[in-house]
């Protein structure tokens, strides 16, 4: 901000290039960057330079919100959320930050005015795409909640070399290719060096006695590796809060081990440096499992331990004494993933600060909350203790004495009662002996959320049922919910802006207030527009399908989509089986009245997951086939959406007239895709697993299409003796299905191609398609029915638009710091930061 003095001695004050949101400062300061920063005027300018030159623009606005809530948060010492993830699933930053600042408009407008396309432009940008799925953009939408709702609060995770692969499909198969996103350099984080921490790996430990006679341990490692942090600004919308994800890349500590150089061995001098940075190199594509390898433990305690001792730092600067740690940081455990905190924790106090075993486990004990995400007991995290001990010594110890001390306590509760220790344990010792992280985040903890209320109950009654036992006051609920202003404003302008014109715009920060637009359900001028909004959205999607695949779709059908990662326990192949019921019926009677219907499908399947990836070319084959068979008569279309990310899902979701969330109950913790297709006027078709079973609460009963086995039923089922071939031989239209399938009928007469898959089915089926077929059949019938009045239809997507204020992550956030976080919201004023300098 400049001043000019004039002779009144007042002042005219000149927008600053870095602050001002005028359409001709935009300009400015967007042509500034353009020279200035990307060294390039506009006739040799590329697509990215523009890219670059709208992102620093934006950025430095940005800045000015961050330093001002950097420094307020210093100076008041402010309670600080450190949400630690191993994901963060972040999209792209440039549309989200021109919501958020409120600047969408103008920024377009002086984007236009230069000749150039802001569309264009947004589409530009490699997302960052640092996690898998739920779990990860969970992580992504607490940030954005948190800084919205003023939560003084840090992202801590990894900064991936390489993020999630792209999915590209050839003759039906998923090949992955490399996420190479830092290639053409990254706008949105600063790095800060000055900053970086030591992290020890591997090697042995030493007992010593101290000056006062204490008992101590040193910890000589066989490795040091440097994090390096990398911030990035995290908005909230429409207020000055701009929080801090901090990313940890890792890096050898010298260029040359010395000793090794100095010894002529300089190839193993540069090995040695290579390892270390493979560290942050890669993120680990599996979803819902894990697989136990030595890097991937590796990666936990190097971003663990460097964002620790981060806090550390910060406490100190703040002046704060250590014993008042769990004052100032709650830390939040995303999943085990980070578990290994609860021993790092204690670690650093005991032999770094040489504060007493007490003293550590008080703080250690206040200051961390653990969310579970999953039941799926091959994604429950432990590791081989030799691993463990081999990486991590001095942890296994401090591990040991944790159980030690716990066991100790639980043996005075429950005396004589030995399978009850043994389950406890953090020490799995059934056969090979296992640490167990999810124990060890449970007694490491003050509180334990499950992320749906069902989840939670099945948690206290399963997974964790003698911890619950245990620590009843430790748990709770915290159902999941996903930011409105990228799965609505940014991804669903149209929508938005017809629900505004309605209600005005105090939903976005609101999302209860959505009900208002309940009355509009009987309005037949409104279901028009609304229905006319989702006709355009469909024949948008329809064009990019058309544009990617050469596929033809009808935007008059009913969008029926199923995207999210490809797992059996979510079966897509009883969408598939759905699809080859429908084509089996227009063999049999090619004039059959039917309703048509374009099954989308987005997904990744985890590269090592042989079955997930059969289920693709599954439905691919059955694509390729019923897409070109002229007695379906384009009734039904099959359609791969190849790579879905970030990016694709806010196409994906506004487009959708039914979402399939059909895992078998009791399976998927949550879901979040559920919510981000409701609140976009998606009617469902779910069984009562995770979320679903609170959003068919919100919504009514009446506008969502349920099917299938409940949880109990499920258990019963098994329990009872599951014998999947008696369905297949007491259904007809279901064994016609299998036969087709195996029959090769789809992949060119090769009967073994699928036979993995309905072997699967026939022999096992461990989440009980063939017990569901027929009633998920029979609710897709009644979908078919319903869709054919329209105006019923819409009246029903209506009520579930207005319905889903509760699945607003800010809903969500509220309710974590008030039950676990007791965190307060901090209100950050603006200063002219260029000018108070001068
Ligand atoms: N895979 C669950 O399976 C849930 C998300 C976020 C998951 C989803 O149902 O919505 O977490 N679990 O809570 C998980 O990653 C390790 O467990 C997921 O994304």
């Amino acid at each position: 901000m400049q001043t000019i003095p004039n002779p009144r001695q007042e002042a005219i004050r000149v927008e600053d290039d870095r602050t001002g949101l005028s359409i001709e400062t935009l300009k400015r300061a967007f042509l500034d960057n353009l020279f200035y920063i990307q060294g390039k005027f506009p006739a040799i300018a590329t697509k990215n330079d523009y890219y670059n030159a709208l992102a620093y623009t934006v950025r430095d606005r940005l800045f000015q919100r961050w330093l001002a809530t950097a420094e307020t948060y210093s100076q008041q010492a402010a309670r600080t959320v450190c949400y630690l993830s191993a994901e963060f699933l972040m999209g792209p930053h440039l549309g989200n930050n021109l919501i958020n600042l409120g600047i969408y408009d103008q920024v377009k407008q002086a984007i236009e005015e230069m000749g150039l396309n802001l569309e264009e432009l947004l589409e530009q940008e490699e997302e960052p795409g640092l996690g898998n799925g739920g779990l990860g953009r969970l992580a992504a939408c607490y940030l954005d909640s948190m800084a919205t709702l003023e939560v003084p609060a840090m992202g801590y995770g990894i900064r991936y070399e390489f993020g999630i692969f792209d999915q590209r499909i050839q003759d039906g198969w998923q090949v992955e290719i490399t996420d190479k996103w830092l290639r053409y350099g990254n706008p949105w984080e600063v790095i800060r060096p000055e900053w970086e921490v030591e992290v020890k790996l591997g090697g042995h430990t030493e007992s010593y006695t101290d000056e006062q006679g204490q008992y101590r341990v040193r910890w000589v490692p066989f490795q040091v590796v440097k994090g390096i942090p990398y911030d990035t600004p995290i908005s909230g919308y429409k207020v000055n809060t701009c929080n801090t994800l901090r990313l940890w890349s890792a890096q050898a500590p010298e260029s040359f081990d010395f000793d090794a150089f100095n010894a002529g061995d300089y190839i193993g001098a540069v090995q040695q440096k290579m390892m270390s940075e493979n560290l942050s190199k890669v993120l680990y594509p599996n979803d819902n499992i894990s697989q136990g390898k030595q890097l991937r433990l590796a990666q936990q305690i190097f971003f663990v331990s460097c964002s620790l001792q981060d806090m550390i730092r910060i406490l100190l600067r703040q002046g704060l004494p250590l014993e008042r740690f769990h004052e100032k940081f709650t830390i939040q455990l995303n999943d085990t993933h980070p578990s290994i905190a609860v021993a790092e924790l204690m670690r650093l106090l005991l032999d770094e600060h040489y504060l007493d075993w007490e003293q550590a486990w008080h703080i250690t004990t206040h200051a961390f909350a653990y969310t579970n995400h999953t039941l799926l007991p091959e994604a429950l995290e432990r590791w081989p203790l030799r691993l463990f001990g081999e990486l991590l010594p001095r942890h296994l110890e401090i591990v040991f004495e944790i159980n030690r001390r716990f066991l100790n306590d639980v043996r005075l509760k429950y005396p004589d009662d030995v399978d009850r220790l043994r389950r406890l344990s953090l020490i799995d010792e059934s056969g090979e002996r296992y640490v167990r992280m999810a124990n060890l985040a449970c007694v490491g903890s003050f509180a334990i959320n499950g992320v749906a209320a069902l989840h939670t109950e099945l948690l206290k009654r399963d997974v964790l049922r003698d911890f619950y036992e245990l620590y009843p006051e430790k748990f709770n609920n915290k159902t999941n919910g996903v930011t409105p202003r990228r799965f609505m404003v940014l991804s669903n302008p149209r929508l938005t802006q017809l629900i505004t014109r309605r209600i005005g715009d105090s939903w976005i920060k609101n999302l209860d207030e959505l009900h208002k637009l309940e009355p509009l359900a009987d309005d037949p001028a409104f279901r028009q527009e609304f229905r006319q909004i989702k006709h355009a959205i469909k024949q948008d999607l329809a064009g990019y399908i058309k544009s990617k695949t050469n596929i033809e779709v009808d935007p008059n059908s009913l969008f029926d989509i199923q995207s999210k990662r490809i797992h059996e326990y979510k079966r897509q192949h009883l969408n598939a089986l759905h699809i080859v019921t429908l084509y089996n019926r227009i063999k049999a009677n090619p004039d059959i009245d039917i309703t048509p219907r374009t099954f989308l499908f987005g997904g990744k399947a985890a590269p090592g997951y042989y079955m997930a990836k059969l289920i693709i070319k599954l439905v691919n084959s059955i694509g390729d086939v019923v897409n070109r068979d002229p007695d379906v008569r384009d009734r039904l279309k099959v359609v791969w959406l190849e790579d879905y990310n970030v990016k694709f899902a806010q196409r994906v979701y506004p487009a959708a007239d039914l979402s399939e969330q059909i895992s078998t109950a009791g399976k998927e913790a949550s879901g979040t895709g559920n919510m981000k297709f409701a609140m976009n006027g998606a009617l469902t078709i779910g069984t009562l697993d995770g979320a679903n079973v609170e959003i068919r609460q919100e919504v009514g009963a009446e506008n969502f299409f349920l099917f299938g086995l409940t949880t109990e039923e499920v258990y019963a089922k098994k329990a009872a003796g599951y014998h999947p071939m008696e369905y297949y031989h007491s259904n007809p239209e279901l064994k016609r299905v299998i036969d087709r399938i195996a029959s090769g009928f789809f992949c060119g007469g090769d009967c073994d191609l699928f036979k993995p898959i309905v072997d699967n089915l026939l022999y096992d089926d461990p989440y009980l398609l063939l017990a569901d077929y027929q009633s998920y059949i029979d609710c897709q019938d009644q979908v078919s029915q319903a869709y054919r009045d329209s105006e019923n239809w819409t009246r029903m997507a209506i009520l579930n638009v207005a319905r889903m204020g509760k699945f607003s992550s800010d809903r969500s956030i509220r309710d974590y710091c008030q039950d676990v976080w007791h965190v307060e919201s901090v209100e950050i004023g603006l200063k002219e930061y260029v000018q108070e300098a001068i």
